[in-house]
């Protein structure tokens, strides 16, 4: 299904009128409401590829219908969204749920949606069907050179089709770790993993980068070797210049200061890259912004603050990725609410007035520190993200329009109710 640009007009005209009353106040009281505008045009969020099925617990999976069966479909999804948003210009692929086996075709489909392939997933955390070794007792860190051997091929593998692709990064995230006290030689499952992602890092083009994903638990529930960002900064390190770590929101331990951790990373030139989502308990996958809005902002707030202290580009200097699952939820629909959750903190991050805050900070006033976060915070910036939309083509209300045009309706008469899509 394709979205044609008369429906998107209409809508916007529907709408225009409140639109732009909306809009008056920011046009006219806020100075730097403009530039704020051009940095949420340009500022794009990937969407994953195994994101766009159902998602399940190990306690079922409730299919919802019209799922991509293919990658060609997947990216006919994520066309769709960028039609709404004009701001998921973007594709996150998982080898090997999505191979593409026409590379040059899957780029040009890309092309023709507007989309471009951000950072390769591999995937060592499951073993495939025919797979020679079993990682049920760890990949990269395994007790076995040999299956440690398959998991680097494997890697090196999904840079080859990375590069096919056009994308510039691979994503390593490791199940690997122990389930029990006694299990695992931590000193050894250290320097296996150090070893075999030097050996993948080896292959890694010039031009890339390898984002170290961490994560404090699960699958494995004792030990992950790859737990925290501090092992994730300590392999990045040890790894090279083209190493860094890939924050996923979800994947700390309970209260951790995710804003702090972001800060200090950016800090040491080792932050490559989100994976966006919202938990209340632990890697819960949840829409972005659904659960701790504030926190979000604070992240992007430190993340606002960092960039422009480096004299980085908001939009391209970082990978901006969701990594969610959606169990209740129309995945579409959910992907928009999320897309829109990080532009809505990222806009007020920007409202954020720096020079205040430093003064604040210098003179030891907590007080007007705390209110200059929540002036920003606690402002409604809807009418400059929906403005933002606008000006690049999109819809002014995209989960509506998405309604009103029955887009589920019209992809279950596409390709059925019983589909099931590659993914978590
Ligand atoms: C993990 C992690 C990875 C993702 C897999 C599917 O929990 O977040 O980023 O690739 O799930
Ligand atoms: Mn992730
Ligand atoms: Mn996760």
């Amino acid at each position: 299904m394709q979205l044609e640009s008369y429906q998107i007009a209409d809508h916007n005209n529907s709408l225009q009128e409140s639109h732009q009353r909306k809009l008056a106040y920011w046009t006219e009281e806020v100075a730097n409401a403009e530039t704020i505008i051009g940095k949420l045009i340009d500022f794009q969020i990937a969407i994953p590829s195994w994101a766009l099925g159902t998602g399940g617990t190990r306690f079922g999976r409730f299919a919802g219908g019209g799922e991509p069966r293919s990658l060609e479909e997947k990216l006919g999804d994520i066309g769709l969204l960028h039609a709404l948003n004009q701001s998921s210009g973007a594709i996150s692929l998982h080898i090997p749920w999505d191979i593409p086996t026409d590379p040059e075709a899957i780029k040009q489909l890309a092309a023709q949606y507007g989309i471009r392939f951000d950072a390769m997933n591999s995937n060592t955390f499951q073993d495939q069907p025919g797979q020679p070794l079993s990682y049920k007792f760890g990949s990269l860190q395994h007790v076995d050179p040999a299956v440690r051997q398959q998991a680097v091929e494997h890697n090196i593998e999904v840079i080859r089709h990375g590069l096919a692709l056009g994308s510039d990064a691979l994503t390593v995230w490791l199940a690997d770790g122990s389930c029990f006290p006694g299990q695992l030689n931590f000193r050894k499952a250290f320097e296996r993993t150090l070893d075999s992602l030097q050996a993948i890092y080896k292959a890694l083009p010039d031009d890339w980068k390898m984002l170290v994903e961490y994560k404090a638990y699960e699958p494995n529930f004792y030990s992950t070797t790859i737990g925290d960002w501090g092992s994730s900064f300590l392999y990045a390190t040890k790894l090279g210049p083209k190493a860094y770590t890939l924050v996923d929101l979800g994947h700390h331990l309970p209260n951790a200061n995710i804003e702090q951790i972001v800060a200090i990373l950016l800090n040491e030139k080792k932050l490559g890259g989100f994976h966006f989502n919202d938990s209340k308990y632990g890697d819960d996958d949840l829409t972005a912004g659904s659960v701790k809005p504030y926190q979000l902002f604070l992240i992007f707030n430190e993340l606002v603050d960092g960039l422009d202290a480096r004299g980085l580009n908001h939009a391209t200097s970082l990978g901006w990725m969701i990594d969610a699952s959606h169990n209740v939820k129309d995945p579409l629909e959910d992907l928009l609410q999320s897309v829109e959750a990080i532009q809505l903190a990222y806009a007020q991050a920007l409202l954020v007035d720096r020079v205040a805050l430093e003064e604040a900070r210098e003179a030891n006033d907590v007080v007007r520190a705390q209110e200059i976060l929540q002036e920003a915070f606690r402002t409604d910036v809807r009418p400059l993200v929906a403005e933002a939309r606008l000006r690049a083509g999109g819809a002014i209300q995209p989960l509506a329009l998405y309604r009103q045009l029955n887009v589920r309706q019209k992809l279950i008469g596409e390709r059925g109710t019983k589909t099931i899509a590659t993914g978590l």
